[in-house]
């Protein structure tokens, strides 16, 4: 086995847009992110997380995967259409104000897979869905709400975060199709 192999990781599970939808979401938020005063977050690194997994030994990063591929779960598309603010992380970020079912249910979905199959034990705090725009960010929002984006979802992934001194870097591991959205 390579030292890359068995080194640990620290992963998440996320919705990673495709090119169109990530055009559109960088399009139609950046004069908000422009004048927030904080740190945007890269258009290529933008994503919503499904479950935070931490640290995993290299070993177990084949459980992990073999746990995700397990999961059945329709297809759904998400209107992201309002902006929120994280005080005590100072993160802007963009959200839906109707998440469908099928959203919350894939994540706590992964969570109760990832425990069965690998023993982990996956960040509890509660799912808050969103998109992080920008971090440092001092103030909450004071914007008009965005023209809603349509973000089609039809799989999820597996992402590495490699921390830097210029911020964390994401890498997307591993992509699972789910059923396209109807
Ligand atoms: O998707 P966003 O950018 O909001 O803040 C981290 C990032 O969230 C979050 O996981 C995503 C990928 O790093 N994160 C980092 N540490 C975490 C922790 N201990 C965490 N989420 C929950 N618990």
């Amino acid at each position: 086995m390579t030292a890359a192999a068995v080194r640990p990781h620290r992963l998440f599970f996320a919705l990673w847009p495709g090119e169109a939808t990530r055009r559109a979401l960088y399009r139609e938020t950046r004069a908000v992110v422009r004048h927030c005063g904080g740190r945007p977050v890269a258009t290529d690194q933008l994503h919503l997380t499904l479950l935070f997994l931490g640290q995993v030994p290299g070993e177990a990063v084949g459980a992990v995967t073999t746990a995700a591929v397990a999961l059945d779960c329709p297809g759904f598309t998400l209107v992201f259409d309002r902006y929120g603010w994280f005080e005590s992380a100072q993160v802007l970020w963009l959200g839906c104000s109707a998440p469908p079912a099928p959203l919350p249910t894939l994540a706590a979905g992964l969570a109760r897979q990832v425990r069965a199959v690998t023993g982990l034990v996956p960040d509890p705090k509660p799912f808050q869905p969103h998109v992080t725009l920008a971090r440092k960010v001092r103030n909450p929002p004071q914007f008009p709400p965005p023209r809603p984006v349509a973000w089609p979802v039809d799989g999820f992934a597996l992402v590495e975060s490699v921390t830097a001194p210029e911020g964390a870097r994401y890498t997307v591991l591993e992509t699972f199709p789910i059923q396209s959205p109807v």
